[in-house]
């Protein structure tokens, strides 16, 4: 029999505004890469990533949003079934930060109720075209009762932090519920993981 080479499955999901470095975080979390040329997501599904928490190995499968947050349209299939959402903004682009409460409400109408989210203000490194406050960042996150942080995908700030800090939420909920826990079996296409497309950011 194969050997099993995770204990749990967790969905994540990533969305914002184009532009805000969704897939550059992506990037940075599973490859360790930054590339600076902006080609909007259209080849990239999801990612996946083996973490150890708590003694256990966790794969995340991380679903990158493939254009459609130009229009706030991300379709519910892709918000069913994630078990954490991971909402980033743009520190240099006020208006990335007003969309949150767009997002916000998408996440209203179409997750799960229970899902987890984190609020992530990337760009951190661009202080000298910031247009928003870390104060900012964390009094709408904290009004959503939501964890907050700032990170930098090109400078390598608070990125694995956010994932390892989602992922134990889960965790955490997942041992208070225990009957709760995800079906394996509800997993993933292996054909798609194994095709690493380029074009990152
Ligand atoms: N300075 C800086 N630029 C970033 C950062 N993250 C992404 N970018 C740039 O922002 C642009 C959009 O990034 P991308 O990940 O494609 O955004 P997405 O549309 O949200 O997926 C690209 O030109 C990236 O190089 C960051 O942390 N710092
Ligand atoms: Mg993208």
């Amino acid at each position: 029999m194969a050997k099993k080479t995770y204990d749990l499955l967790f969905k994540l999901l990533l969305i914002g505004d184009s532009g805000v470095g969704k897939t550059c975080l992506l990037f940075r979390f599973s490859d360790d890469a930054f590339n600076t040329t902006f080609i909007s997501t259209i080849g990239i599904d999801f990612k996946i990533k083996t973490v150890e928490l708590g003694g256990k190995k966790i794969k995340l499968q991380i679903w990158d949003t493939a254009g459609q947050e130009r229009f706030h349209t991300i379709t519910t299939s892709y918000y069913r079934g994630a078990m954490g959402i991971i909402l980033v903004y743009d520190i240099t682009n006020q208006r990335s930060f007003d969309n949150i409460t767009k997002w916000l409400r998408n996440i209203d109408e179409h997750a799960n109720e229970d899902v987890e989210k984190m609020i992530l203000g990337n760009k951190c490194d661009m202080e000298d075209k910031r247009q928003v406050s870390h104060e900012r960042g964390m009094m709408v996150a904290k009004e959503h009762s939501i964890p907050f942080l700032e990170t930098s995908a090109k400078s390598n700030v608070n990125v694995e932090q956010a994932f390892l800090k989602l992922a134990q939420a889960i965790l955490d909920k997942m041992n208070r519920a225990p009957g709760q826990q995800p079906n394996r079996s509800d997993a993933i296409d292996m054909q798609k993981q194994s095709g690493k497309k380029g074009g990152c950011c």
